[in-house]
Order: structure tokens, then C-alpha cells, then sequence
């Protein structure tokens, strides 16, 4: 473990660095919202505490394509480019390090994230128009690293990154994580706010926040748990607390999704959030992730998740059965799963969960077969998908053999790049397309049962699935519901729900 402390640009002249997402797209995740960068406003707030002029460019929520990128480049002629890529996105990162380095070959490139920090050998060795890989977290490193490019210090010397060397990479020794995670510094004035806005909730302002990194699981197919160690950090819950209370009176943010794994791990902590969001009432949405067992440890206190603001919890549950959550080493039990998703639901809050399909054994049976457990289960949203098999996760060398596409543009968890035994990869798109639309046809179904919250709720869902995703096509359907649901729908939805 180690401070943040930095020492300052040791350079003469004040450098400009842009962070920029990558324009990728593939509108899962993105139907519900546009998301801010959070890792960029982590890394833009260490820059700047160490001498460095920061831009922050999200072409990705923006829409931005190609062409604009460039111009974009082109205006801001920063000394440094820098971006942030999972496995999905680092064609993308990689091309606006080539663009520019095409504009101007002086420009510094680097790519973080998780897709660097495990596959940096691949892709410096592959993209000579990326200079570097930051691997671990950015704050410390990044800074750092510049520090020591511009001032001509020894590279080696830098914890956690890598480089080419005469064509070969060079990785230096690991980066401890940062010690502390409270008081880091923020750049949240370099988000441009109106950008960011949660579709369920009208008008609104949307901020991505973290408390706590890491997840002490050990689930095969992810990727988080290998890149925090398995450990887990906070922050100290009235640091956490008091930037909702600042986001919410500088920049008017009234949706938070707290982008964290697993914030509820440190069971007295979280209480002490809870009583803080409680005490200060913010009166701001909060959406989150957690696990499973501990929903079922909270149960005597869910309704102060309620009262704190929290309405949706997404649960990883990934598997209809036991025997595939064990092979996912999930150490949950499905009637856990089944008892968190019920607890959530009574406590009136939104359950959102996802099902990881498409493996080698798959068949278009047990695909059906899930649909049913999912309908067992009763989220009101979830989400079928297919796995990807990142290059780093545990369970890569068992998928290994069923691989169809190395392209990693579409490990994006929608396109199936694993073909199963008995099955093409495009029956499984077709099946998991199938498992939306029985999903949410019997969820639509239940509208009239529901609390007028979640009615309300499933309602602005399924105009967005209607009208705003990539299910648009697969939810004409609705037509065929009940007279009653239907006619509820349709004078929201429109056309759409009649074709
Ligand atoms: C918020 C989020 C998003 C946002 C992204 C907004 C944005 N522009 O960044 C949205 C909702 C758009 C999104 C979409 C997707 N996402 Co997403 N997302 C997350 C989530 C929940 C939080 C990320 C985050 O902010 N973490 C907190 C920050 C502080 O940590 P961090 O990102 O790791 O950043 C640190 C370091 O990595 C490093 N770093 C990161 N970037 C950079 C850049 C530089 C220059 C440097 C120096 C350092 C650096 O420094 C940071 C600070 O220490 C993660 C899960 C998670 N808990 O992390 C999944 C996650 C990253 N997403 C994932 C996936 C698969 C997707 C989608 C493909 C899903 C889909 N089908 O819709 C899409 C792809 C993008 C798209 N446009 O469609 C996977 C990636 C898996 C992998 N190994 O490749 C994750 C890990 C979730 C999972 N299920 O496993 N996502
Ligand atoms: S519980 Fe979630 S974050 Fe943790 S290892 Fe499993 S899938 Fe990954």
C-alpha cells in the first residue's frame, strides 16, 4: 500500500493531456443512460494536483464518431493523449492512438484499464501508436509517468507500467494500491453535466460514484476480482457521503450509480452509510450492485436501503442452477438468490439481475430452461447474455477451445464469440434474444400486480426497450399482451406497441 502524495511536474513547461473515451457502442448498459467516465475524472483530478493541464473528452456519450474525434484532437493539439479500455473497447482505444499519432507523431499515447493492465504485452507489441500501458489504478502512475517522460527520468523506475524498449516490451514491478481511497482528488468540474442523464427518471442528472474498489470473490468467468486481488478498500463513509452532498449542490445531480463490486462487503461500514445518507437526506436516487448473500444479511435493514435512497439493486446471479454457479465458482446457492431477489422486491425496490449464457454445453433447451428459472426468480429486469472469454479470466483455458472470434470488439457480453457443442453462434443470439422477449412479455403481464412505483418504473423500461435499444426489434411483440396491459403500454409507448 502506498500515500498519495505527489511530487509535482519536474518539467519546465505545463503540459496538456486529453482523456478520452473510446466511441464504442453496443447499447446493453447504454439503453438506460448516458454514464460519465468515472476512472478519467479519478485520473484528471491526480494530473492536475501534479502540474498538468486536463481535458476530459467522453466521445462515447457524446456519439461522437471518427471524423469529430479527429477535429476534436486537432483543437485541443494536447501534448498527451490518454484513454481507458476494457476488452471490448481496445480496437477502439488503439485507433485513437493512431489517429493521433497520424495528426502529430509527437503526441504521447497511453491506455489504462482493465484490457491493459492484463493483455499490455499483446498490445504494445502489436500498436506501435501506443506508447504506454498504465496497469493497476491511474492516480499515482499517471502523473508519475509523465513526470518522468517529460523530464527525462529513468522509466524503470516507474511502478506499473510498460513500454517497448527497441521493439521489446518492458514491464516494470507492480504498483501497490493506493492506501487510502478518501480525499482522492476529484476533476468533477470537467464533466460537462448536461450530457449525463438516467432515461427512467426524466430530467435527470446523473453521476457515476465509487465508495469502495475490489471484490474478495473469485467467480471464474470475471475479470474485477483479478484486478483488485481480490481484496476489498473503502472509502470512509463520511468522505463518500459528503461528495453525494457536493455533487448534488454544484452540479445538481439527482441519480448516483455507485460503480463499485461489491459496496456492501464491510457490513458496520455500509450501516454507517446508510445512516449518513439517512441523517444528511439528499434526496438522490441511488442505484447499485451487490451480492446476494449479503441482501440476505441485510434483511432486517432493508427498508433504511429504501429510506437512504437506494430503488435499484442489480444481483450478480449469472446461473439458473447450482451446478453452473459452482462451475462459476459464484459461492451463492439459488434459493439464496431466489430468497435476496424476494427480499428486494418486498422492500419495493428495483431488482435488476443478469444470466451468463452461450457456454460449450449450452442447447437452445437449456437456454428455455433459464427463461424459466429467470421468471422463478422474478427480477423485474434481466438481462441474458453471452459470455465472453476475456484472455485473463479463470475460466479462459476451458473456453479457449470453443473461441469462433478473436475480434475483441465483440467480447461485449451481446455477441456470442463461444460456440457451444450443439449449437451455432447464431442460434444462441437468436435464443438469447428470445429469453428477453418471453422475459419481459411475462413481465409486462404483472404490471397491474405491481407497486405503483415499479409499475411506473417497468413502464419508462419498456418504452426505452421499445424505442431506445438494441431489443427494439425482438419487443414488437408487446402487441400480443393482455388487452389490459396492452392498452396501459400503448398510451405511453405508442405505435410501437401495436405493430
Ligand atoms: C460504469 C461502467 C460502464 C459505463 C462506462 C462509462 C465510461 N465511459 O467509462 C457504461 C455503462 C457505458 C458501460 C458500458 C459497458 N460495459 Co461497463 N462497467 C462499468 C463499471 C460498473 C464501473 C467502471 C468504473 O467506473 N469503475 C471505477 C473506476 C475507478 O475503476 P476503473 O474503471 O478500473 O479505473 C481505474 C483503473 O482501471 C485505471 N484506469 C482506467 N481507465 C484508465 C485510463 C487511463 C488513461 C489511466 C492512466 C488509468 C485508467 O485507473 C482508474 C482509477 O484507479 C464496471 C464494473 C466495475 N465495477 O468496475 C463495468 C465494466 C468495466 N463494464 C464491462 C462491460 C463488459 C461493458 C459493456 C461491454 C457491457 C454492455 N454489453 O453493455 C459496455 C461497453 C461500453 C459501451 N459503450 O457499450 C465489464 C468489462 C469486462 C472486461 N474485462 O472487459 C465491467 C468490468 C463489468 C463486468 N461485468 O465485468 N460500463
Ligand atoms: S461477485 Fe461479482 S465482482 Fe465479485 S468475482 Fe463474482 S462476478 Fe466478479
Amino acid at each position: 500500500m502506498t500515500n498519495f502524495t505527489l511530487s509535482g511536474s519536474k518539467n519546465n513547461k505545463r503540459r496538456k493531456v486529453l482523456l478520452i473515451t473510446p466511441p464504442y457502442h453496443c447499447g446493453v448498459v447504454e439503453s438506460a443512460g448516458t454514464w460519465m467516465p468515472l476512472s478519467l475524472v479519478y485520473v484528471a483530478g491526480s494530473l492536475r494536483a501534479g502540474g498538468y493541464d486536463v481535458e476530459i473528452y467522453d466521445a462515447m456519450s457524446k456519439f461522437d464518431e471518427w471524423p469529430a474525434i479527429t477535429e476534436r484532437i486537432k483543437h485541443s493539439a494536447p501534448d498527451v493523449i490518454a484513454t481507458g479500455a476494457i476488452t471490448a473497447t481496445i480496437n477502439d482505444c488503439v485507433q485513437i492512438c493512431d489517429i493521433a499519432k497520424s495528426l502529430d507523431p509527437g503526441i504521447v499515447t497511453v491506455i489504462g484499464g482493465v484490457h491493459a493492465n492484463f493483455c499490455y504485452q499483446e498490445m504494445l507489441e502489436n500498436n506501435p501508436s501506443v506508447d504506454y500501458a498504465v496497469r493497476g489504478e491511474g492516480e499515482l502512475t499517471m502523473p508519475e509517468l509523465l513526470d518522468y517522460h517529460f523530464g527525462g527520468g529513468k522509466l524503470s523506475e516507474v511502478k506499473g507500467i510498460a513500454y517497448r524498449v527497441e521493439k521489446q516490451v518492458v514491464a516494470t514491478p507492480e504498483r501497490l494500491f493506493l492506501e487510502s481511497l478518501s480525499g482522492l482528488p476529484m476533476a468533477w468540474d470537467l464533466i460537462e453535466w448536461k450530457d449525463y442523464t438516467y432515461r427512467p427518471t426524466p430530467n435527470s442528472t446523473l453521476a457515476v460514484v465509487s465508495y469502495a474498489r475490489g471484490c474478495v470473490q473469485a467467480c471464474s468467468f470475471c475479470s474485477q476480482q483479478l484486478f483488485w486481488k481480490q481484496g476489498w478498500r473503502a472509502r470512509t463513509p463520511d468522505d463518500f457521503v459528503t461528495e453525494l452532498a457536493y455533487l448534488k449542490s454544484e452540479f445538481g445531480v439527482d441519480v448516483v450509480m455507485i460503480a463499485d463490486e461489491a459496496p456492501t462487503t464491510d457490513e458496520t461500514a455500509w450501516r454507517k452509510v446508510l445512516d449518513l445518507l439517512i441523517e444528511r437526506d439528499l434526496g438522490i436516487e441511488i442505484l447499485l450492485e451487490t451480492r446476494v448473500t449479503d441482501i440476505v444479511r441485510d434483511e432486517p435493514i432493508l427498508d433504511r436501503y429504501r429510506e437512504a435512497g437506494i430503488d435499484h439493486i442489480y444481483l450478480g446471479v449469472e446461473a439458473g442452477t447450482q451446478a453452473t454457479l459452482d462451475r462459476f465458482k459464484k459461492n451463492i446457492k439459488v434459493e439464496e438468490s431466489k430468497k435476496a431477489l424476494d427480499l428486494i422486491n418486498q422492500a419495493n425496490i428495483i431488482t435488476e439481475t443478469s444470466f451468463v449464457l452461450g457456454l460449450p454445453e449450452d442447447t437452445p433447451e437449456s437456454i428455455r430452461e433459464t427463461v424459466k428459472l429467470a421468471k422463478y426468480y422474478n427480477p423485474d429486469l434481466a438481462f441474458f447474455l453471452a459470455i465472453a472469454p476475456w484472455p485473463y479470466a479463470d475460466i479462459y483455458e476451458e473456453l479457449k477451445p470453443f473461441i469462433e472470434s478473436y475480434d475483441y470488439s465483440k467480447y461485449n457480453l451481446v455477441e456470442p464469440v463461444i460456440k457451444p457443442t450443439a449449437m451455432t453462434t447464431e442460434q444462441v443470439s437468436k435464443e438469447l434474444m428470445n429469453a428477453f422477449k418471453k422475459f419481459y412479455m411475462g413481465k409486462m403481464a404483472q404490471l397491474p400486480n405491481m407497486t405503483k412505483f415499479k409499475r411506473e418504473y417497468m413502464i419508462s423500461v419498456a418504452k426505452l426497450l421499445a424505442t431506445h435499444s438494441y431489443l427494439a426489434d425482438q419487443m414488437k411483440g408487446f402487441g400480443k399482451m393482455p388487452k389490459k396491459v396492452h392498452d396501459m403500454l400503448a398510451d405511453y409507448i405508442g405505435e410501437k406497441v401495436s405493430s
